[in-house]
């Protein structure tokens, strides 16, 4: 195998999907994962037969620690020299205020968007670390820049993947491994259906009257920052609609 490799968590819809179908078109093996297994068959498929890349495909829920380990550990060795790590499996759920919004809708956010990130890097950062050498790209967003009403616990979820992504830029540079984050705003893609549990309606009525990023927007982006020269790291991007 002498391709790259990399991971991208949450493949299976908007910015992940895009992701791996351009980091596909530019030579790189990729582990996919995601909760919906149709989706994940059928992005292994497109990208085998179109770009003839490798392709493994973990299916888990990246809430769960248990799952989350026993799916990662599962990887063969030769699967384990990833280069790439992409933090891209995330959400929001629900956009109501401090004092009425629903406790699931928060613990799915934290667990989700803190932990599950945190259970997937803290497996693959010690491969990187034997190998002297990875980049790592978390999903933050400009909700953990510029904090809105009813997106408290959203907001601070985004907030802390930035803050976590400046210490992991610290504590891994002595191994050689790179740390991004980039903070998109306003991404047209499942999102907002996923936010308003499912009320498609209401969600696109969030990029209503203006023309929103789209998911192959932030790949583009995340290609740009995987191919600077060694010497160059991109710690924090933002990226927002020109409206
Ligand atoms: P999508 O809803 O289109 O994609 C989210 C992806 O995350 C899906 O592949 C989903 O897979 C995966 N995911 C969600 N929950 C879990 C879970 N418990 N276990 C495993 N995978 C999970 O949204 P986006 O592409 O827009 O979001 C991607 C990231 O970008 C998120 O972190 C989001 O917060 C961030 N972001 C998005 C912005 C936007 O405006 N859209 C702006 C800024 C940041 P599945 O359901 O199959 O498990
Ligand atoms: C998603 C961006 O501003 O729609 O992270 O919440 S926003």
């Amino acid at each position: 195998m002498n391709k790259k490799i990399a991971l991208i968590t949450g493949a299976t819809s908007g910015i992940g999907y895009d992701t791996a179908l351009i980091l596909a078109e530019n030579n790189y093996d990729l582990i996919l994962t995601g909760r919906r297994i149709d989706r994940l068959n059928s992005l292994k498929q497109e990208i085998e037969l179109k770009y003839k890349n490798k392709v493994l495909t973990l299916n888990f829920d990246i809430q769960k620690k248990e799952e989350t380990d026993q799916a990662l550990d599962s990887i063969e060795p030769e699967w384990q020299a990833i280069d790439v790590l992409i933090n891209n499996a995330g959400l929001a759920a629900g956009l109501d205020p401090i004092y009425s919004a629903q406790i699931d809708d928060w613990e799915t956010m934290i667990d989700t968007n803190i932990k599950g990130l945190l259970y997937v890097t803290r497996k693959v950062v010690n491969w990187m670390i034997e190998r002297k050498e990875g980049h790592i790209i978390n999903l933050s967003s400009i909700a953990g820049k510029e904090p809105y009403p009813n997106g408290s616990v959203y907001c601070g979820t985004k907030s802390a993947v930035a803050t976590i992504s400046r210490a992991m830029r610290i504590e891994l540079l002595q191994y050689g491994i790179k740390v991004s984050s980039i903070a998109p705003g306003a991404v047209d893609t499942e999102f907002s259906t996923v936010r308003f549990h499912g009320d498609k309606e209401r969600a696109q009525k969030v990029y209503n009257g203006f023309v929103p990023l789209t998911g192959k927007d932030i790949a583009d982006t995340i290609l740009f920052i995987l191919t600077r020269p060694k010497h160059v790291n991109i710690d924090d991007l933002l990226i927002t609609p020109t409206a």
